[in-house]
Parts: C-alpha cells; structure tokens; sequence
C-alpha cells in the first residue's frame, strides 16, 4: 500500500495493516494516531522515533512476532509470514551450523531468559551464528540495548515493506 492509502484507512484497519511489524499495542496506536504522513519517510523517522523509547516491557511484548532462529514460523498471519521470509536463508545452512545455532539459542535462553532476537534479513547463517556467539559475552545491560537495536531494525524493515 502507498502511503497516501496508508493515511486514509480508518484507524482500525491502518492499525491491522501495521500490526505484524511489532506486537507493541503502544507502538501501533501512536504511529495510527500520527498520520497523516508526507512520505514513507516520514513515516519510518517517526515509527523510529517511538522505538527508541522501548524498554524491557515493551521487548517482552513482542517476542510472540518473533520465533527463534531455524525454527520456522507456521501459519499465515502477516507476522508469521514476514518471519519466514526474514530466517528463510536459515534453512539453507548445513546440519553443523544449524546445529549449531539451536545450541547456541539454548545456551542463549539459560543466560538471559529470553529467546535471541536478531534482524535475519541480509545476514547470512554463519554470521547470524557468529553474533550469537558473541553476543553471549554481553552483560545485561549491553545485550538488552544490543536486543532492542534488532527488535527496532526488523520492526522498520517490515514497516517499509507495508509501505512500498
Ligand atoms: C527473527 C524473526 O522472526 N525475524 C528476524 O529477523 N529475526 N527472530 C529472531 N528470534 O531473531
């Protein structure tokens, strides 16, 4: 949808059209609520504007958009969709580093409590595995920031993809 028809849907349905690009109420409502937008552009500086205040509740919230690396999403909703098409590439990996990035989820999981969240989109497996490597040597603090910088990216990826 172009951003002109993005402007003009009843914010019910503007709400439904972004929904899948985060799961934050919030973040949804305010972006609905500030049409109308000049550009696409515009409408991506603000929806990053409003993601730079998420914090750990607002990280909490989202993860039911976003299943782990190598596990594909099943099901048709919008979310689900742009999730297999994000981790496609995940599934052209070989045993080894699949393997290897399930142990490294696991892992993950047992030091921070939470799944690993990473922008898929133009990274490939080893990469995506490399990151979770390190980024297992994060304090707290850095990997929340580190989270929430992913959580954001694939968040305006999927926004410009609404939008175009
Ligand atoms: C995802 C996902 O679903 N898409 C993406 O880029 N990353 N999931 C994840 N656990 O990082």
């Amino acid at each position: 949808m172009d951003i002109e028809q993005f402007n003009q849907l009843p914010p019910a349905e503007a709400r439904a059209a972004i929904e899948s690009c985060v799961a934050i109420p919030a973040w949804q409502q305010q972006l609905v609520a500030a049409r109308p937008f000049l550009s696409v552009q515009q409408a991506l500086d603000y929806a990053d504007g409003l993601s730079r205040q998420w914090q750990q509740t607002e990280l909490a919230q989202a993860f039911s958009a976003h299943p782990r690396i190598g596990e594909r999403a099943s099901g048709q909703r919008a979310h689900q969709q742009a999730s297999r098409s994000e981790q496609a590439v995940v599934l052209t990996a070989d045993s080894q580093v699949r393997q290897a990035i399930a142990e490294g989820n696991q892992a993950y999981e047992a030091r921070f409590g939470r799944i690993f969240l990473i922008r898929a989109k133009g990274r490939t497996p080893q990469e995506i595995l490399e990151q979770l490597r390190r980024r297992l040597h994060n304090d707290d603090r850095e990997e929340l920031g580190e989270t929430l910088a992913q959580l954001r990216e694939i968040t305006l990826l999927r926004l410009q993809e609404v939008l175009s």
